[in-house]
């Protein structure tokens, strides 16, 4: 896997994802109580044997520095890197932000240009799903293609934030709409489910083919398509070009995929982690999902009311408590007869010292914990987070989004508590 390169397309500036963008870069976004968004992607090129890794992000925030390199360390024999290119100002490339997805790896080319590099592996680094790429590998270099692209099975319905192919009996993409608005457009790309049903994949009545967002690239059809036009993003421009100048090829995936892009579908793919069977595990033996080694004692409980939920390493939850149908990140201190139900909550970077402690406590605001009688529900709390004594965090009243005092956003419906708010003693929405 030496001659494969992998771009990992960590996020523009991350709007859909706020307020848990305003301090870092998307990829450090934390997911699961214990990982990274990063995590996924770099987990599934790692256990697809590809090691030569570049993550491609418009902000070098400090947790996505450390977590990286901390995390994802190979030995001198491997050959094998993540390295972050941040948009940055150089004499050649110039000094803009990406201005879209093609724009970023073309700002980056002179690192795909390296010697023994034949392929190069587009990631979308927002999404939930375990891929093994040597087969997506093994079906471009069958088929003779210039370009493949990861696709699944998706409902009409779901079709309108997605690229929608339409490929022949070969699997050759001979249609692509990025994101259908009209029935007209759609149209244009609809797969009948039988088609799907005959290639031995249930259809259940979906009848289009959905862009995974992932390509698998001919570095120097990349290398041409780039150097040649100004297109700035992939959907939208390089591949309606590639599909009339080039072979691009289809690769079906059928299994769990969600793009976590948003607020809702971030909260909704944490917690769909606790179903009884998930439908997507951490734990896989095969192809596990790696995030950062941290030395941290066990989570300590005391008796209280505790169902179906996930309490990362390092928590502390006092006595009375009940937690339901929750994730509980690292580190998460939890007073007594706290109750948290349906959320998310990130934990924090680190245990508050003492003298951190005795400086809340004079200056009146409350320490890095969720104080006693607390209410949680249906919401995310992001890292670092003081919040205090009968804090009420529940959108009862169906508020609308927008922000409210404290560092508290609503976004979908539901409350976000940015990274290190201070909620006083009594605050409610
Ligand atoms: P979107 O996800 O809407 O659709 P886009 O916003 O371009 O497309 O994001 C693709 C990936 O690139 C994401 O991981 C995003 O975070 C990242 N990204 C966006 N802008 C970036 C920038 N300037 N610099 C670095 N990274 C950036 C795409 C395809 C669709 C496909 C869906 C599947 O265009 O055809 O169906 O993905 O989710
Ligand atoms: P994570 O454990 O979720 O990967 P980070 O990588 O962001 O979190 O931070 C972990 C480490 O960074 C902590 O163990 C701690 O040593 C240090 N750290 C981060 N923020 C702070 C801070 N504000 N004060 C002291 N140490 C910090």
């Amino acid at each position: 896997m030496r001659n494969v390169i992998c771009l990992v397309l960590g996020g523009g500036r991350g709007t859909r994802l706020y307020p848990l963008t305003k301090y870092r870069s998307k990829p450090a976004v934390p997911l699961a109580g214990k990982y990274r968004l990063i995590d996924i992607p770099l987990s599934n090129c790692l256990n697809s044997q590809m090691n030569r890794i570049y993550v491609l992000t418009q902000f070098m925030s400090v947790s996505l520095h450390r977590h990286i390199r901390q995390t994802y360390r190979f030995d001198h024999f491997s050959g094998g890197f993540v390295e972050l290119l941040a948009a940055q100002q150089t004499a050649s490339e110039g000094s803009d932000w990406y201005q879209g997805t093609a724009d970023a790896v073309r700002k980056n080319l002179r690192y795909i240009q390296q010697h023994g590099i034949e392929y190069v592996l587009i990631l979308s680094g927002d999404q939930l799903y375990r891929m093994d790429y040597r087969e997506m590998l093994d079906s471009h270099i069958e088929s003779g293609a210039d370009v493949s692209i990861a696709g699944l099975p998706v409902h009409s319905k779901d079709a309108s934030g997605l690229g929608i192919m339409k490929i022949d009996e070969t699997g050759r993409v001979n249609g692509f709409v990025e994101k259908p608005k009209t029935p007209e457009e759609l149209a244009h790309v609809r797969t009948d489910p039988a088609w799907i049903d005959a290639r031995g994949i249930q259809s259940n009545g979906r009848d289009c083919l959905a862009s995974m967002g992932n390509y698998l690239f001919n570095r120097d059809t990349l290398v041409e398509l780039l150097e040649k036009t100004d297109y700035q993003d992939f959907g939208k421009e390089i591949f309606p070009a590639a599909i009339r100048a080039k072979k691009v090829q289809m690769h079906m995936f059928d299994s769990y995929w969600e793009d976590i892009g948003t607020i809702k579908a971030f909260y909704e793919s944490n917690l769909a982690t606790l179903a009884p069977t998930p439908p997507f595990e951490f734990v896989e033996e095969e192809a596990p999902i790696f995030t950062r080694a941290r030395f941290l004692p066990p989570t300590m409980v005391m008796e209280g009311n505790f169902a179906n939920s996930m309490i990362a390493d390092g928590c502390q939850i006092g006595k009375g408590c009940t937690i339901k149908n929750s994730v509980i990140g690292l580190r998460s201190v939890i007073e007594e007869n706290v109750t948290i139900e349906d959320s998310v909550l990130m934990g924090c970077d680190y245990y508050a010292t003492r003298m951190e402690t005795e400086a809340d406590e004079s200056s009146g605001r409350p320490r890095m914990k969720i104080g006693s009688g607390s209410v949680i529900k249906g919401a995310i709390v992001d890292k670092n987070c003081h919040i205090g004594n009968n804090v009420r965090v529940v959108n009862s009243d169906n508020l609308p989004d927008k922000e409210y005092p404290e560092g508290v956003t609503i976004v979908d419906g539901i409350p976000v508590v940015e990274k290190g708010a201070c909620l006083p003693d009594g605050w409610t929405l």
